[in-house]
């Protein structure tokens, strides 16, 4: 496979980068899987404690370089970064889909997100803004200036392998900050070969210790990192499991943390619908990824008047659904990561079916076919089933309908996650209720589109469970750095605010 080459993933048997690749052959391995085959791709070390603290060590080296290193120029970097990956989009989006499993077409669109943010950074670089307000006080003046806030820790998820890094690697390198990347154990290759290029970038700008990477499957160096008070903050996507940890460990130490967990993602759709439209979103949200997006479409919740258009239009949309290899260009959708996914969604059906579910396209496990593969369900329930309450990830989609849209609102909101959300409505009410302080309570709410597949302009996250956090686009930069408030006294005199007397 050239790609792999290409790539430099040839061989591999690396793991931990702290400004140049380091450890031997004594690490602990970890090897990849494809999901389509089981079959190993490649062996990779895992950091072990004394290679977390010379990543640190270098990390905070390299830092006191790069946080004096003007805005403009650290956006010169990531410039760069984005023609590497222009010239690589098509070999990265195949090991993206050879590692996770996503289709191809969605391994090169993760890449292009990469892109983007890449050439959102860039503009941002020059748009760190900061506030000046008038003082009370004759000639004074207060300004406000943002400050990287130094070594910051990046834990991504299987199922964006490499864009999500960026979405915060970007941002955060044009910030001013230094990185230690902690990838899912199940895609080290993804890290490996994205770290790869980022080296070369790194190298033509003398910045090799911006960029930095540790690999450990289990918890030990990631749970040092939650637990290093050098590390000022920790991005972490994930499961609602883990990160309320992530939270609690880096809470209790005062740390910062971006939090974007888990989603139980709805689509509304209104008695009005252009129902072909909103059934192309479903069908994509709900088999994108095969179901294992954080904002996959888990939920339809449909006026009872359309609910068989709708069902009748999607199984027929599923009936076409080709499963299979996702390098292969006809296939519609990949397998799931690992067996372990196969287990949970498995689990999830029965859940439904003993709770009093009614399956309406029958899914599951394929048997006699190598790798992980599954048939997406979909299935007739109420909202107040406990699994549907559940994030399961994997293609199972629940049809839940209502009489009106107070009640739509109500079924919407009434589980612990809040990411994504979407209405398809012809009507102006109902639309811009949606998206009012009564309607969505996620932190993204669409008309008309579905519930996956954000661009990087916007703020990305949500809220409950989800945990709060915002990466990605817009204004969320600020949560990479630090605010200095400073007051200047360009008179001669010694006045207090509030108009306090002090002395003689
Ligand atoms: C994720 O699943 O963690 O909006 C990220 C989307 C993609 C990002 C998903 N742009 O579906």
């Amino acid at each position: 496979m050239d790609f792999l080459k290409e790539l430099g993933l040839e061989g591999v048997l690396k793991g931990t980068y702290a400004g140049e690749w380091i450890g031997g052959e004594d690490r602990d391995k970890l090897v990849s899987y494809n999901p389509t085959t089981g079959e190993p791709i490649g062996t990779v070390l895992q950091t072990n404690e004394e290679d977390y603290e010379l990543v640190v060590k270098r990390a905070q080296e390299a830092w006191k370089k790069w946080r004096m290193t003007p805005a403009p120029v650290r956006g010169l970097v990531i410039r760069d970064l984005a023609d590497e990956l222009r010239k690589h989009k098509e070999a990265l989006g195949r090991l993206v889909s050879l590692e996770m499993g996503k289709i191809l077409q969605e391994g090169l669109g993760e890449v292009q997100e990469m892109i983007d943010i890449c050439d959102f950074a860039v503009g941002l670089s020059r748009q760190l803004y900061g506030k000046t307000m008038p003082s009370e006080r004759p000639e004074h003046r207060i300004m406000e200036q943002w400050h990287p806030l130094g070594v910051i820790g990046i834990v991504t998820a299987f199922n964006f392998p490499v864009a999500v890094w960026s979405w915060n690697a970007a941002i955060a390198a044009v910030c001013g900050d230094v990185m230690i990347w902690k990838p899912s154990s199940k895609t080290p290759l993804c890290a490996i070969a994205v770290q790869n290029i980022v080296n070369k970038v790194a190298k033509r700008h003398d910045c090799e210790g911006v960029f930095n990477l540790i690999i450990g499957k289990g918890s030990t160096v990631g749970e040092r990192m939650l637990q290093d008070k050098r590390v000022p903050l920790i991005s972490f996507t994930g499961s609602v499991a883990m990160g309320k940890h992530v939270a609690e460990v880096v809470g209790r130490r005062l740390g910062r943390t971006i939090l974007e967990l888990g989603g139980n993602n709805a689509v509304v759709v209104m008695e009005d619908a252009d129902i072909d439209m909103a059934v192309n979103s479903i069908f994509f949200g709900a088999i994108g990824t095969s179901g294992q997006r954080c904002t996959s479409t888990r939920r339809v919740i449909v006026h009872e008047s359309v609910k068989d258009k709708v069902v009748e239009k999607l199984i027929a949309k599923y009936n076409k659904i080709k499963i299979g290899d996702p390098l292969d260009e006809k296939t519609t959708m990949g397998p799931l990561v690992d067996e372990q996914a196969i287990i949970a969604y498995e689990r999830a059906i029965e859940e439904v079916k003993k709770a009093g579910g009614k399956i309406l396209y029958e899914g599951g496990r394929i048997e006699g076919m190598k790798g992980h593969f599954v048939k997406p369900t979909i299935a007739e329930v109420k909202n107040d089933f406990k699994i549907v309450q559940e994030e399961t990830f994997a293609p199972l989609l629940y049809i839940i309908t209502f009489k009106d849209f107070d009640e739509a609102i109500e079924i919407h909101n009434n589980v612990p996650q809040g990411l994504s959300s979407s209405i398809f409505t012809q009507n102006f009410h109902y639309a811009e209720k949606f998206i009012s302080p009564a309607g969505s309570d996620c932190g993204m709410a669409n008309i008309n589109l579905g519930t996956s597949g954000a661009e990087i302009g916007g703020a990305f996250g949500g809220e409950k469970e989800t945990g709060g956090g915002r990466e990605s686009g817009s204004d969320a930069w600020k949560l990479y750095m630090r605010r200095l408030t400073s007051a200047i006294n360009y008179g001669k005199g010694f006045i207090l605010a509030q108009g306090i007397k002090f002395g003689d």
